[in-house]
């Protein structure tokens, strides 16, 4: 793994596991591993958790973490090749990509879909130019079409809390004010695929995910369907994708509600977080014991530990 951008270059996933639980066991087992190694933290967008937990996990493994928020004090970056920089920006990717690679050992990178062009989203212009440019090892800390450290951080916090062997876990669309982007279920759909989890996908029409990264996964318009004997329900808003980036519905009869969670099989509650409460889901279900988004934003720390120590070991 000399870069990572998908959850299916871990490989085989009980391995992956295995390695989470050790680094979870005993976390500062990898001190000299990352002893002199700097890793570069790049965001172009906001963030609590990734910002957090990845610089905690370097620190974990004995490296330096640097993050540099691509909006607060950097130059204004042009994208785009052959444009005449007479505007507002000062600086292009393609000077600033060498530049911040010469600085570091590895480098995460955080650039979500913009929804100007579903192509340049689904073809990771951003962060293929950091694999292209930088010289150094990349790991995506969400980009435009995954967020696998999310996803790495949501299969460990399933796996700890299973009491059968093949969950049925149910990935819902709920409702939410503003264009959030495809990455997180494009990502857990990957992962899911590398489970034998009975696994379900419910959204209202209009909402169906790429077909690139559904596949055969099963997927209905009717939640409440979904919902029956569910093990885990894995609530997020996402824009539609056929309708690219697009708001088409603000139904919150999609929240995620104690009514909702009564048709489960008493189900875990689990979001990425952040999340807005009473759009997404109910204050009593998110504060109920059912509720796991706390020790999933925790596994963040394994996730991303698990990550750049192979990343780490590949140097
Ligand atoms: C982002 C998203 O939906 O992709 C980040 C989630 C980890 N969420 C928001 O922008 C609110
Ligand atoms: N879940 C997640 O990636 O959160 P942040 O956007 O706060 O990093």
């Amino acid at each position: 793994m000399k870069h990572f951008t998908s959850i299916l270059q871990l490989g085989d996933l009980s391995e992956a596991l295995a390695e989470a639980a050790a680094v979870k066991a005993d976390p500062f087992a990898d001190q000299q591993l990352g002893r002199n190694k700097t890793v570069l933290l790049v965001f172009f967008n906001n963030s609590l958790r990734t910002r957090l937990s990845t610089q905690k996990a370097a620190l974990n493994l004995g490296m330096n973490p640097i993050v540099l928020d691509v909006n607060q004090g950097a130059w204004k970056l042009e994208t785009g090749r052959g444009v005449v920089m007479d505007g507002d920006k000062s600086e292009h990717l393609l000077e600033a990509i060498p530049v911040m690679g010469s600085y570091c050992d590895m480098i995460g990178v955080r650039s979500f879909a913009r929804f100007e062009s579903k192509e340049d989203d689904y073809n990771e212009v951003i962060l293929n130019q950091f694999i292209q440019y930088s010289g150094k090892p990349v790991f995506s800390m969400e980009a435009a079409t995954r967020h696998p450290l999310q996803t790495f951080a949501d299969i460990i916090t399933i796996e700890e809390h299973k009491t059968k062997p093949r969950p049925k876990v149910v990935m819902t669309w709920a409702p939410h004010p503003k264009a959030l982007p495809q990455a997180v279920p494009n990502s857990f759909i990957e992962g899911m695929s590398m489970t034998d989890y009975d696994f379900v996908i419910a959204n209202p029409e209009g909402y169906d995910l790429a077909p690139e990264f559904v596949g055969n996964a099963r997927v209905t318009h009717d939640q409440d369907e979904a919902l029956a004997g569910a093990d885990f329900v894995y609530a997020k808003n996402w824009a539609s994708y056929e309708q690219y980036g697009q708001v088409l519905s603000r139904d919150r009869s999609w929240t995620v509600t104690k009514e909702k969670m009564a048709l489960t099989d008493n189900a875990f509650f689990l979001h990425c977080l952040p999340v807005r409460r009473n759009m997404i889901v109910s204050d009593d279900v998110i504060e109920s014991p059912r509720s796991l988004v706390i020790p999933e934003a925790a596994n963040r720390v394994v996730s991303a530990q698990t990550v750049m120590k192979r990343l780490l070991e590949r140097l």
